[in-house]
């Protein structure tokens, strides 16, 4: 740190007018304070894309980041002393957050995908239909309420500038993100879940780059009362992609998904359209290897929507003997055949932003060892001496010693109310997990043997099934529901339709991106088998048939014999189940395969009548023929059985 000061320069005058007169157009006298970095060093078109938006933004100074210890520790030291972060005595380097209670999850409704064609973002929805696969915005509409919200928002803050790689940096299947903030917190986190260094300008050089922009909305003096420390602007969040100039522009919130652009805006929305241009898959999905007691090792890509269980498979610790599951990532894969044919997968991600209700060391101990060091909490209680507290760990802490909620508020366990919100997360490097990958940062991934898909579905949907082919397969996928939980902004429980897990993170029209999935299988390919599984089915009683969790290992090793053909799976009219007997439950009690594994004709009657009438209000005539075909065959196939 010893050379801060030596580090003051500023851009002058002359700088500013020179990018004014080729990319602003005009020349007002723009002077920003460069309170750390070297402005005149880096590559062209960030130095432009940073001039564009202090001229429109107006921040104090701009400070470049170079992901060093030495600036996590000095914007850490700041934000301590300012409240926004409390340590957490209990653990290494370890600190809570508490957000303004108005900005808890992403806001899928003020979330836009702005082109100049609409139907490039979003499909032909039937008439009298909301399409819920997507938002589309206009160029102008976008403008206007970008101009609206920008003009001078960051005055009296510091404009971060945050060089990220997500991938390994340099890595083959990588890219470069530059984001702008203005709230330090993201900048913690992003060097946490993305990688920060300063050898990104040198990896880019005049190369491409996505630009997030992010801004909290709270220039000063505030007009909104701040509370928590957490400045935000709730009431105006904006959340636009332009899946063309590969930007984002994310305004108002400060948490998750809405401001830590690496994650959703980018690795899914703007990568899953450079995908479709590049013909990769950029996808909601958790990567694991496992390997058996005969030393066999394959990798898994598994998508379940938000809060239904990623985190926790890739995470697995195997109750079977012999078994070893390693994590290669817990939210999101890109995927790219290689030469050979085979599906390689990175994850392009550093850490985990995980749901912390509902992990403890009995549902995943691998999580809990993961965060104990170097991690952000944010919305969860803290017990007395400085350790954290969320629903789900009531027998990991002295029931008798008050909590503090994410409120603020005194609180003991068996009190009505929560300590945690029920999004509440933590933030930790993926090089904590005790279980990570030897290869997790290789950059050309890990070949992929099986897709997996499920969801919440208290009803009807066996424990796990198989597609008969990989067009069954992505039928599955496009098919996919689930109860809905606290990552968005939803209340109650009720099944929704999310395709592919992917339905608030679609960067374009959801029938070119199934015709996309439908593309890649080509021949000379080896294609993955595709699965379902469903660990929330419920008895009359509404208790989980399944036990879960390392349970899960059981389900996970049929997949992988399915893999090697063994003839362990029958038809049924919704895809190939288990035999019986064919998944190993010893050591279980009470486990009943008859309710586990039926495929009730009632419920899936109804079942395919709505999911087809969905896929076709929701998709009109973008809906590839394949997998209508498809969704008719099945049909049938109930009808019959
Ligand atoms: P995002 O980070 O939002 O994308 O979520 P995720 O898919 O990683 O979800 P996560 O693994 O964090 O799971 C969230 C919730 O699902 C937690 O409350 C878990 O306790 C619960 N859960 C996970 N696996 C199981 C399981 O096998 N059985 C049951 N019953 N609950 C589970
Ligand atoms: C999800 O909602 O799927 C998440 C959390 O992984 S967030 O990054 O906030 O989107
Ligand atoms: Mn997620």
């Amino acid at each position: 740190m010893g050379n801060r000061g030596e580090r003051r320069n500023s851009i002058t005058e002359t700088e500013i007018e020179d990018k004014a007169d080729v990319y602003l157009n005009d020349r007002d006298h723009i002077e920003v304070h460069v309170v750390k970095g070297d402005f005149t060093a880096l590559p062209e078109k960030v130095k432009e894309f940073i001039a564009e938006n202090v001229k429109v933004c107006r921040p104090k100074g701009i400070y470049l980041c170079d992901g060093s210890e030495e600036e996590r520790d000095e914007i850490t030291e700041k934000m301590v002393a300012r409240g926004l972060l409390t340590p957490l005595q209990k653990y290494d380097n370890c600190f809570l957050a508490r957000t303004d209670p108005a900005d808890v999850a992403r806001v899928e409704g003020r979330t836009f995908t702005v082109t100049k064609e609409k139907y490039a973002s979003v499909p032909h929805v039937k008439e009298g239909v909301k399409g819920i696969l997507g938002q589309w915005m206009g160029e102008e509409d976008a403008r206007r309420e970008s101009q609206n919200r920008l003009a001078g928002c960051m005055k009296g803050r510091v404009m971060y500038v945050i060089p990220f790689s997500m991938g390994p940096v340099g890595g083959a299947l990588s890219k470069i993100g530059v984001q702008l903030t203005d709230f330090n917190y993201v900048v913690l986190s992003m060097r946490i879940m993305t990688r920060v260094s300063s050898k990104i300008w040198d990896v880019l050089g005049d190369g491409e780059f996505v630009r997030c922009f992010h801004s909290i909305g709270a220039p000063r003096p505030v007009q909104r009362k701040v509370i928590n420390h957490w400045p935000c602007d709730p009431e105006r969040v904006l959340i636009c992609h332009f899946p063309d100039e590969r930007r984002v522009m994310s305004y108002g919130s400060g948490y998750g998904g809405n401001s830590l652009l690496g994650k959703k805006c980018f690795a899914l929305r703007i990568a899953g359209r450079i995908a479709k241009d590049e013909g990769w898959l950029a996808e909601h999905m958790l990567i694991l290897s496992i390997t058996n007691p005969k030393g066999e090792e394959k990798f898994i890509a598994a998508a379940f929507p938000s809060a239904c269980g990623k985190t926790n498979m890739a995470m697995i610790t195997p109750s079977l003997p012999g078994y070893t599951a390693r994590c290669i990532g817990d939210d999101i894969a890109w995927m790219r055949f290689g030469e050979d044919g085979r599906l390689r997968a990175i994850n392009p991600e550093a850490g985990f932003f995980g749901v912390a209700p509902g992990t403890s060391t009995k549902t995943n101990p691998v999580a809990m060892k993961s965060c104990m060091k170097d991690t952000i909490f944010t919305n969860v209680g803290m017990t007395e001496d400085g350790g954290i507290f969320w629903e789900g760990m009531e027998k990991e802490v002295d029931r008798e010693k008050p909590i503090t909620t994410w409120l603020g508020d005194k609180w003991k366990v068996g009190m009505e109310g929560k300590a945690a919100h029920p999004n509440s997360r933590f933030c930790c490097p993926a090089s904590n997990c005790p279980i990570i990958h030897p290869k997790w940062e290789h950059p050309d991934g890990v070949p992929i043997d099986a897709i997996i898909f499920g969801g919440r579905r208290p009803e009807g949907v066996p424990l796990v099934y198989e597609s008969f082919d990989w067009q069954h397969g992505v039928m599955i996928g496009a098919s996919l529901k689930s109860e809905t939980t606290a990552a968005a902004e939803f209340k109650g429980k009720q099944i929704m339709h999310d395709p592919m897990a992917m339905r608030p993170f679609l960067g374009y029209n959801f029938g070119d991106y199934l015709q996309h999935w439908l593309d890649v299988d080509q021949p000379g390919r080896h294609m993955p088998k595709i699965f379902h599984v469903n660990w929330f089915r419920l008895n009359e009683q509404g208790k989980f048939l399944w036990p879960g969790f390392s349970e899960n290992v059981r389900v996970i090793d049929w997949i992988c014999r399915r893999v090697d053909n063994e003839d362990i799976a029958e038809p049924s009219p919704i895809g190939l189940l288990p035999k019986s007997g064919s998944i190993c439950t010893e050591g279980l009690s009470g486990i009943s395969e008859e309710e586990l594994f039926s495929v009730p004709k009632d419920y899936w009657t109804e079942d395919i009548k709505e999911t087809k009438q969905f896929l076709i209000d929701q998709t009109g005539c973008d809906l590839p023929s394949v997998i209508l075909d498809e969704l008719n065959k099945q049909q049938e196939r109930i009808e019959n059985m």
